[in-house]
């Protein structure tokens, strides 16, 4: 067959425009692909559930790839380990009692491919920068490309509609920041807004993140980093166990809500 360069140019655009054009109304919106964004997409895909990621960068995965300082090894605790390697079927070696370690790269790596697998729509290259809100609930995602966003051109951007959204968008919990911005001090904390990550303490940071993964505004959840970031708690270094706990556990409760 004699291959035709227009051919392939119209494969790749219509192929995308149909799935742009089909997701933009879901069940959940994935705000970050991170180990938490892409776990939590991965067990509602699997549920069934509708569900479009959005990651600002070009690759998936967050801050797993480059591990602790560069040294491409991650750490999980007993807990992380049961999805790490029980449900994803990532290696982890039991460095000592309780410290399992697996390689960043086929835990990136693996956790992008079976959320696609599942069902999970991730759109990469989209940043979003702000949200829709009717009757003080969320009701969908402001986009753009993360080009205009980087070039600072002044380009309007599209939205979507979405039942509920995750803000997995680790440290910086850009969701939750632009609700608080639009919407004061509104947001489920103590204090009504967002209360700011502390210092690194492994053992404390993740004890805290699984009752920090919740709704922190009407239709908005928070999961990974973004959760201790919103709710005042430690950072934890490398160790993941968390991420992907939170990841599940936002997907518990949403699923919960939806049905
Ligand atoms: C689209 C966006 C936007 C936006 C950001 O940082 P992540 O890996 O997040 P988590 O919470 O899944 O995992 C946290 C973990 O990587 C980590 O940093 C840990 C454990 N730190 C401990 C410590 O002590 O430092 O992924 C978030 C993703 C990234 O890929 C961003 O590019 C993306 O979200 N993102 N995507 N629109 N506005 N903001
Ligand atoms: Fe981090």
């Amino acid at each position: 067959m004699k291959l035709d360069d227009i051919k392939i140019s119209k494969a790749i655009i219509e192929e995308y425009m149909d799935e742009l054009m089909d997701y933009l109304d879901v069940d959940v919106a994935i705000g970050g692909g991170g180990p938490s964004g892409l776990t939590a997409g991965y067990y509602l895909s699997k549920a069934g559930f509708k569900v479009s990621l959005f990651e600002r960068k070009l690759s998936i995965g967050g801050g797993m790839w480059g591990g602790g300082m560069m040294f491409n090894k991650i750490v999980v605790q007993e807990a992380g380990r049961e999805i790490l390697e029980g449900e994803f079927g990532v290696n982890c070696k039991e460095h000592e009692k309780g410290y399992y370690v697996a390689d960043s790269i086929e835990a990136a790596s693996t956790l992008c491919s079976k959320a696609c697998k599942a069902g999970l729509k991730i759109f990469n290259l989209i940043s979003i920068e702000d949200v829709m809100i009717r009757n003080e609930r969320i009701t969908g995602l402001v986009l753009n490309w993360t080009a205009v966003e980087m070039a600072g051109l002044h380009i309007d951007p599209l939205t979507i509609r979405s039942k509920t959204v995750i803000d997995a968008t680790g440290h910086d919990c850009e969701i939750v920041r632009v609700v608080q911005r639009k919407m004061g001090p509104r947001l489920m904390t103590e204090t009504g807004e967002i209360m700011g990550e502390k210092p690194m303490w492994a053992d404390r940071g993740e004890a805290s993140l699984l009752e920090n993964t919740r709704e922190v505004y009407p239709n908005l959840y928070v999961a990974g980093m973004a959760s201790n970031a919103v709710y005042g708690s430690h950072r934890m270094g490398p160790i993941f166990g968390g991420m992907l706990l939170s990841g599940k556990r936002v997907a518990d409760l949403i699923m919960e809500k939806l049905r």
